[in-house]
């Protein structure tokens, strides 16, 4: 950040009023904290702050505090809105079908993002993007930058956030500026262990979910000598299951965790798209490369992406993303 774009950010807070602030269709732990953080820092600043999300927030989130403000209403009136955890349009399709990025674009709008692509939301008026963990860690760098004191809440949402995306500090992405931030945090009072307790509460899962889960569990397929491993959901499992658990969160990290796997795909049906999961091991930096090779993003080892159309046969997407995997870990 130079000295403009800090001047920028401080004049995008003191100059407007009311917030809007969105998050892309497939809000995730650390995209709805960051929302929230920052909603609570506006609040703070006796600003208003909305909250806007086109889908609903999956059930599994459930521990965080706070979420009932978020709303699949668009507010009626905003000076200036503020886009989270997302920089890519594709993540915005709801929004769009909707046609309310028309009214994001007459205004100013502050895009807080982590992820590595480039942002092509041609009407972001401010791109705060930097390499981080989470972007709930930068939503804590904006606070500093506009002089805005946290509260305990806001300080337990954004750690959330960081434990999220980071896997609890462990995923490579983790800088010590993260673990710094968490260890101030933890002497202002957050409590990792009651945060981790509120998540491990919401991660209990339902007689019919585990019934499910081996299900899938032996749906696994292997490929390429057992490096790519891959499963399939179908729409009909999709509309049973998603809203208590979704379905490749089920599985695809225990699909990473097989002997001799590199690479773990998880394919859901919809009616009218194809969308995959991707996670890898570590020293397998594919992720995001082959994400984007399919129009989407993501991090070296968690992505994802989404084909359009009704007549993509899951089997020969399969067939392509192994063909680019092993061409990725050959130019390694
Ligand atoms: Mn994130």
């Amino acid at each position: 950040m130079n000295k403009t774009q800090t001047q920028a950010v401080k004049d995008f807070f003191s100059k407007n009023n009311t917030f809007v602030i969105v998050q892309a269709d497939n809000p995730d732990g650390d995209s709805l904290t960051s929302a929230l953080a920052i909603g609570r820092i506006i609040e703070s600043l006796d600003k208003t702050a909305y909250q806007f999300c086109s889908v609903k927030i999956a059930d599994y989130l459930s521990y965080i505090d706070d979420q009932s403000t978020v709303s699949s209403q668009f507010p009626p009136d905003f000076d200036a809105s503020i886009i989270v955890d997302a920089s890519a349009k594709v993540l915005f399709e709801n929004l769009e079908k909707s046609r309310k990025f028309g009214l994001l674009a007459g205004k100013p709008c502050l895009v807080i993002d982590h992820h590595s692509n480039e942002c092509d939301l041609e009407f972001a008026t401010i791109v705060y993007q930097k390499t981080a963990v989470s972007a709930s860690q930068l939503v804590a760098e904006i606070s500093k930058i506009i002089g805005a004191k946290l509260d305990l809440t806001t300080k337990e949402l954004i750690t959330i956030g960081i434990l999220s995306d980071s896997l609890g500090l462990v995923s490579e992405a983790t800088d010590s500026a993260a673990v710094r931030l968490i260890a101030d945090y933890i002497d202002d009072g957050v409590s990792l262990a009651k945060l981790d307790n509120l998540r491990r509460e919401t991660y209990r899962k339902s007689p019919e979910i585990i019934k499910y889960k081996a299900k899938l569990l032996d749906r696994i397929e292997y490929w390429a000598d057992g490096q790519v491993s891959t499963v399939v959901i179908p729409w009909n499992e999709i509309q049973t299951y998603s809203n208590e658990y979704n379905p490749s969160m089920l599985v695809i990290e225990e699909m990473r965790q097989a002997i001799g796997v590199n690479l773990a795909v998880a394919f859901k049906i919809y009616p009218d798209r194809i969308t995959a999961k991707l996670r890898s091991n570590y020293g397998i930096r594919v992720c995001d490369k082959i994400a984007e090779k399919f129009g989407g993003g993501g991090h070296p080892y968690a992505s994802g992406f989404k084909i359009k159309g009704r007549n993509t046969d899951v089997k020969e997407l399969t067939d392509k993303v192994i063909v680019e995997y092993l061409r990725l870990i050959k130019d390694d």
